[in-house]
């Protein structure tokens, strides 16, 4: 299969994250898609390209014009307030607190479009934001032009980001957009499977009330993991959507046979949905050596799932999302893919 990557991913580096306790070098960083990127060559995946550049109609479809404008302006205005370093919120107006009104501030601006702390931004940010979106979009238009199955390796992930907020290390929810691309290149009705450890709060804001987009995930409960406020087994879509939303959360110290055990029941609800493309949000946060996560899934695991995402059958486009054990990140993500051909 076709890889897309784009080199600028590179200027989103340098930003400081908040951990309990203490701020810290960033978890997501580039090297993550370096790795990634060297083991698709290592292996011979197939060829790697650029992406094309896209403008943000389709984006503007599953995210809030104002959002994106912001996403595209903060650094400018944080420098005007006389700022480097990193930007980073402090303030978040909760349920009580008016969310409808975006303030001046560009400290208020930034909790106004954030669930969290964990979408910083540094100067090449928004660059490698709009390119992590190239590069999904790009991907998606190969599985719309008839390729079996692409993998978009995106750098900034998208699953956290909603459709009016950042968070969790994502800014534009890739997955999403990609998948609305599907759509209106033809697709009557696009499954969207999230293997990512954490939940993929994102992807489910933007589709819960869409019948056309099924969005199933298999992730760390949220009684015990970020994102804690969503994730739960009775999230199951409101209106249109009602039936198409499947949570499928798991305990920490979850291991293979568990997990793959509930990849049964996603692959199942997936049947039934009856889709005419598959887009994966593949994380491989799920790995034992994660230094953030708490699942026990090792490397020959992978190739084992992507062979039964390749029993589904169906035209498949794989989105890059987490993995933070930067070590392990390139064997395990393209393990998923070379299980998937080899199957
Ligand atoms: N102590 C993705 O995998 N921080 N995002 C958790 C744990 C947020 C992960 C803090 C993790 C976000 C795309
Ligand atoms: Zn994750």
């Amino acid at each position: 299969m076709q890889t897309v990557y784009s080199p600028r991913h590179a200027g989103h580096d340098g930003n400081t994250e908040l951990q309990p306790g203490a701020i810290v070098p960033a978890f997501e960083l580039p090297r993550r898609a370096e790795i990634v990127r060297a083991r698709v060559e290592a292996v011979g995946l197939g060829p790697i390209r650029e992406p094309d550049t896209h403008d943000l109609t389709i984006a503007a479809r599953v995210h809030a014009p104002d959002y994106l404008d912001f996403l595209a302006g903060v650094w400018g205005r944080w420098q005007a307030a006389g700022r480097d370093g990193t930007a980073m919120p402090f303030v978040w107006p909760r349920p009580g607190l008016r969310a409808d009104v975006p303030p001046d501030d560009i400290d208020g601006l930034l909790g106004f479009y954030a669930m969290d702390a964990g979408a910083t931004f540094v100067a090449g940010t928004w660059d490698a934001v709009k390119v992590s979106h190239d590069v999904a979009l790009t991907a998606a238009g190969l599985v719309a032009g008839g390729a079996r199955a692409a993998f978009a390796l995106c750098r900034p992930p998208g699953h956290h980001a909603g459709a009016r907020f950042a968070g969790g290390y994502c800014y534009i929810n890739n997955a999403s957009v990609a998948a609305e691309s599907l759509r209106l290149a033809g697709a009557g009705r696009v499954s969207i499977l999230d293997i990512d450890y954490h939940h993929g709060n994102g992807t489910q804001d933007i589709f819960y009330a869409r019948g056309d987009v099924q969005v199933v995930s298999v992730h760390a409960d949220p009684m015990v993991e970020y994102p804690y406020f969503l994730g739960h087994a009775d999230e199951r879509g409101t209106g249109a959507g009602l039936g198409a939303n499947l949570n499928l959360p798991l305990p920490h110290g979850t291991d293979f046979a568990r997990w793959i055990d509930a990849l049964a029941v996603a692959a199942e609800a997936i049947r039934r949905f009856a889709p005419d493309v598959l887009v994966v949000s593949v994380g491989v946060d799920t790995y034992h050596g994660d230094p953030i996560s708490q699942f026990r899934l090792d490397t020959p695991d992978y190739p084992v799932i992507g062979a039964r995402l390749a029993a589904l059958g169906l035209p498949t486009l794989f989105v890059m999302e987490g993995g933070y054990a930067v070590e392990a990140i390139g064997e395990n993500a393209v393990g998923v893919l070379t299980g998937f051909e080899g199957a």
